[in-house]
């Protein structure tokens, strides 16, 4: 769970990663993608080379999709509804890779925000991107 002080911390690091969206994005799927190449399955008919169109506004929707989820961390099982449902029933994306992704959002905001990225930060990141994940599994049940 996390604590109000948690989720105001939550809430102005998203909200600062909207403007940039496409580029942090893309960069938490191109490093999706290397280091884990087996996501790139799901991506055969896009064009994920670095930088690509198609890696950006993919890499945006998805951080605009958990900004969303940030604004009101209760409420994400219905903010994510549709999304559980196209993950779990149409893409069929296997929810491991969830965690993978999460993985890969935290090194990148890691990198991006250095200093101000303090261990109280990082647990705040953690347990929020494990709710996100956790949330659009749901369907899968
Ligand atoms: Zn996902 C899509 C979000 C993860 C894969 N996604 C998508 C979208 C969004 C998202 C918002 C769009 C939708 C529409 O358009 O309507 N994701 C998301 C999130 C997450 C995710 C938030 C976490 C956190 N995904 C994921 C993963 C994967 C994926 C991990 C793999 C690996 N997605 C995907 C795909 C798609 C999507 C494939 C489709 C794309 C196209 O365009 O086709």
């Amino acid at each position: 769970m996390l604590t109000d002080h948690e989720k105001e911390l939550i809430a102005k690091i998203w909200d600062k990663m909207i403007p940039v969206a496409s580029d942090i994005g893309a960069e938490c799927l191109l490093r999706m993608m290397t280091t884990f190449p087996g996501t790139k399955t799901y991506f055969a008919h896009l064009d994920i080379r670095p930088r690509s169109t198609h890696l950006r506004s993919h890499g945006k929707k998805i951080v605009l999709a958990i900004a969303e989820c940030s604004k009101d961390i209760s409420s994400m099982m219905v903010t994510l509804a549709p999304l559980q449902t196209l993950h779990a029933y149409k893409l069929r994306i296997d929810p491991c890779n969830f965690k993978i992704l999460s993985h890969c959002i935290m090194v990148v905001l890691s990198m991006l925000f250095a200093e101000e990225f303090t261990p109280q930060i990082h647990v705040a990141v953690d347990k929020f991107l494990a709710l996100v994940a956790l949330a659009l599994a749901e369907k899968y049940r």
